[in-house]
């Protein structure tokens, strides 16, 4: 949003190591013919076994983390920060973190990988599975296979914390914006949602339905959505939005239907950032604010910054 910025700010890109042991607890494997042979595998987080890297980082990999989600995937699953969009997945599951602990169900004699989700809420698999949330920090270890006659294995997963914060309608002229339904104030049109100033606002008498078509010039994978309250009357607060992306201002896909969100009471203020999940890059994004927080008593809707981020931030 913020003109003459920097298009990108590379976040601290923090890039620790640390070693799973894995050991194989039973000899139990489920050799069933409908399917490959699998083992238990309790692994053992060793977080004490960092690399030379993290010299002069604070202190442990587990601050401030309260859930740290496992995928164990085939060893041609692609990374995604977007745990569940992953193309192929054997399993979920949530490490301990007060033993450090986290149990597997592995096929043996297969290629395999484990990414690692590490979350500050605390959260679990179900609520993890149907609402996406997006890491703090990610881990990516090393290709493994274990075979029916391991006792134990050392596997090395990078802990890295999220990589670029990125807002694609920093610098963009005010002709990028394009109003959807209603009519504004002349002082008050589109563009000011993303000048960067909190004192100037889009208010769109179209209220409920209306919203902005975003045209970046370049195509970009937004996941997030901020917002920032504007100076008055927070019954016009946007309290629910849909997202679409189009790769010709045109024929229009859905990302986000009509999702709630929570308007700060307090003015000038930053909402809490959205994240979605979206794996394809659009040129054009139309944002339709589709309720607002009370609209008994709102003649319009209005907001002062729109923010869209990729690589799960917004930058203010
Ligand atoms: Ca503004």
């Amino acid at each position: 949003m913020r003109k003459n910025s920097k298009l990108f700010i590379p976040n601290v890109i923090t890039l620790l190591s640390i070693i799973l042991l894995v050991l194989l607890f039973s000899a139990c494997n489920n050799v069933d013919k409908a399917g490959p042979a699998t083992a238990t595998v309790s692994i053992k987080m060793s977080r004490s076994q960092s690399s030379a890297r993290m010299v002069g980082l604070s202190s442990s990999l587990t601050d401030n983390i309260s859930t740290e989600l496992i995928a164990l995937v085939p060893d041609n699953t692609s990374f995604s920060q977007c745990y569940s969009s992953l193309a192929n997945l054997y399993q979920y599951a949530l490490t301990d973190l007060s033993t450090d602990k986290v149990e597997l169900t592995v096929p043996l004699g297969t290629s395999i990988k484990l990414y690692a989700y590490l979350f500050e809420g605390a959260y679990t698999i179900s609520e993890l599975q149907n609402t996406a949330m997006m890491a703090t920090k990610f881990g990516q270890s090393s290709t493994f296979s274990i075979s029916s006659g391991d006792t134990s294995k050392e596997v090395s997963l990078k802990i890295t914390s999220s990589t670029i914060i990125y807002d694609i309608t920093d610098n963009l002229s005010n002709s990028a914006y394009t109003k959807v339904g209603g009519s504004s104030p002349s002082n008050e049109d589109v563009y000011n949602a993303f000048d960067g100033s909190t004192f100037t606002k889009y208010l769109n008498f179209g209220e409920e339905g209306s919203g902005v078509i975003i045209d970046a010039g370049a195509s970009y994978t937004v996941d997030t959505l901020g917002l920032t309250t504007a100076n008055d009357t927070y019954e016009r607060d946007p309290a629910s939005f849909s997202l679409y992306g189009s790769h010709d201002n045109s024929s229009w896909i859905s990302i986000v239907d009509n999702s709630t969100m929570s308007p700060p009471v307090s003015r000038y203020t930053n909402y809490d950032d959205v994240y979605f999940c979206n794996s394809t890059a659009y040129q054009y994004y139309k944002l339709i604010f589709e309720t607002v927080r009370d609209s008994a008593n709102a003649n319009s809707v209005q907001i002062s910054e729109i923010r869209l981020g990729v690589g799960g931030k917004t930058k203010d």
